[in-house]
C-alpha cells in the first residue's frame, strides 16, 4: 500500500513540472525553432560558384540617410551560425552611402535568438555576464551586456565621437527585445571619401557574429573629388569574409602538392604551416559566395573587355590575412592603388595624380584597399585570388586560394554605381599632412600571449595588448580606467611590437594613423591606415619586431573613451585590447576683441568642443 501511495501521490506535481517544463521550452525554443524554419529568408547565401551579386545600395537623399537595420541569425544545415543586418525589404548588409556631412540616421533592432545548447561555445570569460538584464543595463546606452545576442554597430574608421547613438562599443549594447535603437550622427565634413565599414562590437562575441557574417560597407561618397584618375569609372564593392570551414574533414585537393602532417591549434583550427597549402583556418566568401575548401570553387565576376573599374574591397573577415592578386593566365596584372582604409593616397593634395602600382595587396582583418582594374580580354583566363600569408608558427594557416573568376564579355552588365565623370576637385584639408607634425611623445605597447596555466600547454591563451611598464592583463570591460591618456589636438608616435609567435593587426577606433617604420625599416607612404599589420616575433633575435605609427589626435571627434585592439577577432574577444582617453585641449579660451565699429569679435584660440 504504501508503495502505491508512493507512486500515485507524485502523479499530480510530475505532471505540473512535465508541463511547466513543456511551456518553458516551447518558450526558450520558438525563437530558433522559427528562424531555423525560415532558413531561405534568414541571411540567405548564394551557392559556391555563383556570380558575385552586389550588395544592394542605401544612399542619402537630401542630406540624409535614415534606414531600419535588423540583426538576424541562424544555423544553417550544417550547424553554422549565420549573422547578417539586413534593410527594412530583407536586404542582406547594404552598401550605406553616404556624402560629407550627411546625416545618418539608422534603427537598429534585434532579432538575434539565443544558440543551442550544442553550438561552439564563445571565447568570452563568463565574467563578461556582468549586469542582469532587469538593472540599469535596460538602458542600451548602459548596458554593457555582452553576449551572443546583444548586438551594437560600430563604424569603423569614421572620425565621429565615441559616445551612445554615434560610435561607442564600450557601453553600448541592444538586447533581443529591445526598441529598435537609434543611432545619430553626421559624417564629418571633412571625412575623406572612399570605403569605410560596419560591424557589431560585442566584446567576448565579436569574432563568432563577424565570422557569421555581420558586416557591411559603408562608402563615403566622392573618391573621384580626390583621385581625379577614377573619374567616370564605373565601381564596384566586394566584402570577403571568412566562415567556418564547410568540408571541414576533407583532405586537400589531389591538385596540391603534398605537404607534411600539419599541426591542429588549440582552438581546433589549423595552424600555419607556412606552404600556402593543406587545409585553411577557415573558408572565405565574395559577398557571400562561398569558396569553400578544397577545390576553391571560383565565384564568377563578369566585366566587359578590357574594361576599367574602381574596385572597392573590404576584408571583413575575423581572422583571416588577404593578400590579393589579379591574374591574367599566370601573370599578376598591375592594380592602381587609389585609397587605403578609406582614405585616398595624397589625399592631402588632389593636385597631386600619384600612380601607386601594386601586383599584390595584403590585407590584414578589417583593412580596405580601393584600387583600379583593367578587364581581361574576351576569353582571357584571369583570376582574382589570394596568395598565402606566412603567420608565424602560432598563426592560422592562411592559403592559397582562388576567390573569383573574371570572364569578360561585352554582354556584360555594368556595375550599379559610375563615378561622376567631372568631378569638382575636393578643398585641401585644412590640417597640415600628419608626416609633417612633430610628435609630443613616444610610446611603447606591445602584443603577448601567455598560457594561463604555465604548466599546462593545454591550457587557454589569454592575449594581452599591453602599454611598457604596465602589467600585462586581459582587456576588461567594466574597469572603465583608461591605459592611455592624450590630449586632443596632438601627435604621438606609437611603437608597437610583436612579443608573440603570430602575426596581430593593430587596429584603433575613431582615428587614422601613417605609417612610418616597419620592422625597423622606414617607409614612405602617401596614405594613412588605421589597420597595421604587426610581424610576429622569430624566437631567435635580439629584439621583438614592431611598426613605428605616428597618431593623430588633432580631430576633436576623437576626444572621449574608445578602444584599440588587435582586428584578429578571436584575439580581440580573448582579451588584446586596451582603453584609450583622449582628453579635451585646453579649455576654451575666447578674446574679445573690440573693432573699430564697437562690435565685438570673438577669436577661438583653441578648437570648439563638439
Ligand atoms: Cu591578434
Amino acid at each position: 500500500m504504501s508503495a502505491s501511495n508512493h507512486l500515485t501521490r507524485p502523479r499530480l506535481p510530475y505532471w505540473l513540472l512535465a508541463f511547466s517544463a513543456l511551456v518553458f521550452a516551447c518558450a526558450a525554443l520558438s525563437p530558433v525553432a522559427s528562424a531555423q524554419a525560415s532558413d531561405k529568408s534568414v541571411c540567405p547565401r548564394p551557392a559556391a560558384g555563383s556570380i558575385v551579386p552586389e550588395p544592394e545600395d542605401l544612399r542619402s537623399k537630401n542630406g540624409k540617410l535614415e534606414a531600419d537595420l535588423t540583426a538576424f541569425n541562424m544555423v544553417d544545415a550544417k550547424g553554422a551560425y549565420r549573422y547578417c543586418f539586413s534593410d527594412a525589404n530583407g536586404r542582406e548588409s547594404p552598401n550605406l552611402r553616404v556624402s560629407p556631412g550627411d546625416l545618418v540616421i539608422l534603427h537598429l533592432r534585434n532579432a538575434l535568438v539565443e544558440p543551442k545548447s550544442d553550438a561552439p561555445k564563445s571565447d568570452a570569460p563568463a565574467a563578461h555576464h556582468m549586469h542582469t538584464h532587469a538593472s540599469a543595463a535596460d538602458d542600451p546606452c548602459n548596458s554593457g551586456i555582452m553576449s551572443d545576442v546583444s548586438t551594437n554597430l560600430h563604424f569603423h574608421g569614421i572620425t565621429i565621437p565615441p559616445v551612445c547613438h554615434q560610435d561607442d562599443v564600450l557601453k553600448t549594447s541592444i538586447q533581443p527585445g529591445d526598441q529598435p535603437f537609434e543611432y545619430r550622427f553626421r559624417i564629418p565634413s571633412d571625412e575623406p571619401p572612399g570605403l569605410y565599414w560596419y560591424h557589431p562590437h560585442i566584446h567576448g562575441f565579436t569574432k563568432n557574429q563577424v565570422l557569421g557574417g555581420a558586416s557591411g560597407a559603408l562608402i563615403v561618397e566622392g573618391i573621384e573629388r580626390s583621385r581625379k584618375s577614377v573619374a567616370g569609372l564605373p565601381e564596384r564593392v566586394f566584402i570577403i569574409r571568412d566562415q567556418d570551414l564547410v568540408n571541414p574533414d576533407a583532405p586537400p585537393s589531389k591538385s596540391e602538392p603534398v605537404v607534411p602532417k600539419f599541426m591542429i591549434d588549440r582552438d581546433g583550427d589549423a595552424a600555419n604551416n607556412g606552404t600556402g597549402f593543406g587545409k585553411p583556418a577557415k573558408d572565405l566568401s565574395i559577398n557571400y559566395v562561398p569558396v569553400p575548401y578544397p577545390d576553391y570553387p571560383p565565384a564568377t565576376i563578369r566585366m566587359r573587355p578590357g574594361e576599367r573599374q574602381l574596385w572597392r574591397v573590404l576584408n571583413a573577415s575575423a581572422i583571416t590575412y588577404l593578400n590579393l592578386q589579379v591574374l591574367f593566365a599566370r601573370s599578376a596584372q598591375p592594380l592602381q592603388l587609389v585609397a587605403m582604409d578609406g582614405v585616398p593616397i595624397d589625399h592631402n593634395d588632389s593636385r597631386v595624380d600619384t600612380e601607386n602600382i601594386q601586383t599584390h595587396l595584403a590585407l590584414p582583418p578589417g583593412a580596405r584597399a580601393e584600387f583600379i582594374v583593367t578587364g581581361p580580354a574576351a576569353d582571357q583566363p584571369a583570376l582574382l585570388v589570394t596568395r598565402s600569408v606566412d603567420t608565424g608558427p602560432g598563426g592560422e594557416n592562411d592559403t592559397n586560394r582562388m576567390l573569383a573568376k573574371i570572364v569578360a564579355s561585352s554582354d556584360a552588365p555594368e556595375p550599379r554605381s559610375t563615378l561622376v565623370a567631372s568631378p569638382v576637385p575636393l578643398p585641401p584639408p585644412t590640417q597640415a599632412w600628419i608626416g609633417n607634425t612633430q610628435p609630443v611623445r613616444t610610446r611603447r605597447l606591445y602584443f603577448s600571449e601567455k598560457l594561463s596555466d604555465p604548466n599546462d600547454p593545454t591550457s587557454a591563451v589569454e592575449f594581452y595588448l599591453t602599454v611598457d611598464g604596465q602589467e600585462p592583463k586581459m582587456f576588461n570591460m567594466s574597469s572603465g580606467v583608461p591605459d592611455i591618456i592624450v590630449q586632443q589636438g596632438t601627435v604621438e608616435d606609437w611603437i608597437i611590437e610583436n612579443r608573440s609567435r603570430e602575426l596581430h593587426a593593430f587596429h584603433i577606433h575613431q582615428m587614422h594613423f601613417l605609417l612610418l617604420e616597419y620592422a625597423g625599416t622606414p617607409v614612405n607612404e602617401d596614405f594613412v591606415r588605421d589597420i597595421v599589420n604587426v610581424p610576429y616575433f622569430d624566437g631567435r633575435s635580439l629584439t621583438y619586431p614592431s611598426v613605428r605609427l605616428r597618431m593623430d589626435f588633432r580631430d576633436p571627434n576623437t576626444v572621449g573613451d574608445f578602444v584599440y585592439h588587435c582586428h584578429l577577432l578571436e584575439h580581440e574577444d580573448k582579451g588584446m585590447m586596451g582603453l584609450i582617453r583622449v582628453e579635451p585641449a585646453a579649455p576654451l579660451r575666447r578674446i574679445m576683441v573690440p573693432d573699430r565699429a564697437s562690435r565685438a569679435a570673438t577669436i577661438f584660440l583653441a578648437a570648439p568642443i563638439r
